[in-house]
């Protein structure tokens, strides 16, 4: 089922593609196999972030941004991760009508990836299926996320690019720039730019760059959008575009490589680590001796930690 999944996929078929990618997100024990043989087809292809607020207008101006880049005969994926609402069952469905325009054109490809209430390595796994996409060939990748916590953080992490998109009204231009936006955003987007306070958000946004920014090395664009209609879309596209090139020129792309390979290791590493460690049965009853004396006020846990780690002989 695999070989004939990685068949279609290295000839270019979409289906071989979306199995692989449900292998990877069902933690199938042959996801390793997979990336192995995938890997040596990466090209490095720009991955984009988008994140903001719910209803922002992130997939509406996603959708905006595929059509200008087909019409540039360039091929997008796009990934939308949606790990803040595990209650959205729908999310499916629902980029599937957000994004209707594109969904069925041959050059596109849609995946949401929903959490279903698990948080734990949905990270990872978005890495490891922007690295299908990468290897399929693809000529960019898009991540849809919603929020600002630290999973979205971590997601955004592993993009070339981040776009941050606000809008005006209900005070979320505000609270999104304390919640830490701000920090990773290298596009920001005024989305509804017909609605009243988009001027001023963009003002706050510059304002607020320019008084973080120590040395500005590149102007940080800041675009007013209006995602129904399409308007300053191709300006986005053009800062998307440039950016992206900017980086490839300067060899961000190899540095920024190199430092997540240097991450994904160590986390694989300790991973097994921790994993071998806990599975020695001796160790939990340790615990649970050491727990205990910790309450009773025996001893301290980082003599516990010492107890713990002390190698048998
Ligand atoms: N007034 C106005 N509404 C817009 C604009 N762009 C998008 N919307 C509307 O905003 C709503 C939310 O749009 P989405 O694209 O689903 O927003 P999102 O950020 O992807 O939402 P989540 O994925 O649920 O976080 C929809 O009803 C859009 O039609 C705009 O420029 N102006
Ligand atoms: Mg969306």
């Amino acid at each position: 089922m695999v070989e004939l999944s990685l068949e279609k996929f290295f000839s270019g078929d979409k289906v071989g593609l979306a199995k692989l990618i449900t292998l990877i997100e069902n933690d199938d024990p042959k996801a390793d196999e997979i990336i192995h043989r995938i890997y040596p087809e990466m090209k490095n292809t720009c991955r984009i972030g988008f994140t903001g607020p719910p209803g922002v207008g992130k997939s509406t101006l996603l959708e905006k941004v595929i059509m200008e880049l087909r019409k540039k005969k360039k091929t997008v994926a796009v990934v939308v991760v949606d790990p803040t609402s595990p209650f959205t069952g729908g999310a499916i469905l629902g980029d599937r009508i957000r994004m209707s325009k594109v969904y069925l054109d041959e050059g596109v490809f849609i995946r949401s990836m929903a959490s279903r209430g698990s948080l734990g390595g949905i990270a990872d796994k978005t890495k490891s299926v922007c690295d299908l996409l990468d290897a399929f060939g693809f000529d960019y990748i898009f991540i849809e996320t919603v929020g600002v916590g630290q999973v979205e953080i971590d997601i955004m992490n592993a993009s070339h690019i981040t776009v941050v998109i606000l809008a005006p009204g209900a005070g979320d231009g505000i609270q999104t720039l304390k919640a830490g936006l701000m920090e990773i955003g290298d596009i920001f987007v005024v989305n509804k730019g017909d609605r009243d306070g988009a001027d001023q958000l963009v003002n706050l946004i510059r304002y607020t760059i320019e008084l973080k920014q120590e040395k500005p090395q590149q102007e940080t664009l800041v675009i007013k959008t209006m995602g129904r209609k399409g308007e300053g879309v191709s300006e986005f596209v053009n800062g998307i575009c440039n950016l992206c090139m900017s980086l490839e020129e300067r060899g961000t792309f190899s540095t920024q490589k190199e430092a997540w390979v240097r991450k994904e290791i160590s986390g694989l590493v300790e991973r097994e680590i921790l994993e071998r460690f806990w599975k020695n049965s001796d160790k939990k009853l340790i615990l649970k001796e050491c727990i205990k004396d910790i309450i009773s006020g025996k001893i301290t846990p980082f003599e516990a930690k010492k107890i713990l780690l002390k190698k048998k002989r």
